[in-house]
């Protein structure tokens, strides 16, 4: 009985096998891991702070977003991330502070003492600033861009366990097939090298987290101390491939999941770890922060840009032919 069931559970891994070759095929394959620097893309960076500015260098590129968070309340079309529990830590409203100095800051701290409605009392604490809210259990944009160019001003949190990134998600990451053209994670960066401090990651994620994920991703070593100051980190997301920047740089380049064609929300979070190692592999720190601690995520703008020659490239979800999943697979997912 036990090597009949074996032999069955032999025969279904080949066919589970062939399937994620099939569903995700060449992009399980890791791509080269580069070090040297590429060479500056045509960005606008922030050489065109204003509309005008930009419309008026020419090149097709315009402003879609100018967001400096001047205000003391956290401007629409930005939202706190949704309060819940992320991994071991609870994303809250209450951690995400847009009172002063003209910039959002994402806090983090282990609190016994939380009053929200929503989260515990007692746990650890952050969250992050997005461009979707929840609209009956459904993830709705309030702000989404297919292509174009993203660039963010931040303060990485300084704390050990602490894992801030600005990424782009898609409301329908999770849809088998197409590999990413129908939706991709992208992370335009990752800030898990606190003890690899001039480190900065980069990653995409796609056709869901599960079993037919498919995932990319690169580490750059900038040369320069990531933390305790501003620095800018940007995308350039074209219908051929993305470009990354660190401080108007170019770092990586990559085609990875074959482009997504579709609209993208944006975030920028924090996440907490009391594990030893966070993403890429890399060593993060038990995180061990209170509120005295320096654990705050500083964001001072979002700029995003679009450019007039990317517009006849954009697609919806739906133009992309979604793969049924037998259920038998489904099974195999977490
Ligand atoms: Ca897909």
């Amino acid at each position: 009985m036990k090597i009949t069931i074996r032999v069955y559970s032999l025969v279904l891994s080949f066919f589970v096998m062939l399937w994620q070759l099939i569903s995700v095929g060449v992009y399980l394959i890791p791509r080269t891991w580069h070090d040297t620097a590429w060479p500056a893309a045509a960005a606008p960076t922030s050489v065109y702070p204003t509309q005008a500015e930009a419309q008026a260098a020419g090149g097709g590129w315009y402003v879609t977003m100018d967001e400096s968070f001047a205000g003391n309340t956290l401007p629409a079309p930005w939202v706190p991330s949704p309060h819940g529990l992320r991994n071991t830590e609870y994303w809250c409203d209450n951690m995400v502070d847009a009172t002063e100095d003209g910039t959002v800051k994402i806090l983090a701290a282990q609190l016994t003492d939380n009053v929200c409605g929503v989260c515990p009392a007692a746990g650890d604490f952050t969250s992050g600033i997005e461009t979707r809210k929840m609209v009956d259990g459904k993830s709705t944009s309030t702000f989404e861009q297919a292509f174009g160019y993203y660039e963010a001003r931040v303060w990485l949190p300084e704390g050990p366990g602490l894992w801030a990134a600005f990424w782009l998600q898609a409301n329908a990451q999770g849809r088998i097939g197409s590999y990413g053209k129908d939706g991709t994670e992208v992370d335009v960066f990752e800030s898990a090298f606190r003890y690899e401090p001039t480190m900065v990651g980069n990653a995409f994620h796609w056709d869901g987290y599960d079993l037919f994920y498919g995932t990319t991703g690169h580490v750059t070593d900038t040369k320069t101390d990531q933390y305790g100051g501003w620095h800018t980190y940007g995308l350039l997301w074209t219908p051929e491939n993305y470009t990354f920047f660190v401080d108007g740089k170019a770092t990586w380049q990559s085609d990875a999941g074959g482009v997504s064609r579709v609209p993208e929300f944006l975030r920028l979070t924090v996440e907490i770890r009391r594990a030893e190692t966070g993403p890429y592999g890399a060593k993060l720190g038990a995180f061990q922060n209170t509120r005295e601690n320096p654990s705050v995520f500083k964001i001072d703008y979002v700029k995003v840009y679009q450019n007039t020659a990317f517009l006849d490239e954009i697609r919806a979800p739906e133009d992309f032919k979604e793969l049924p999943v037998p259920a038998i697979l489904t099974w195999f997912q977490k």
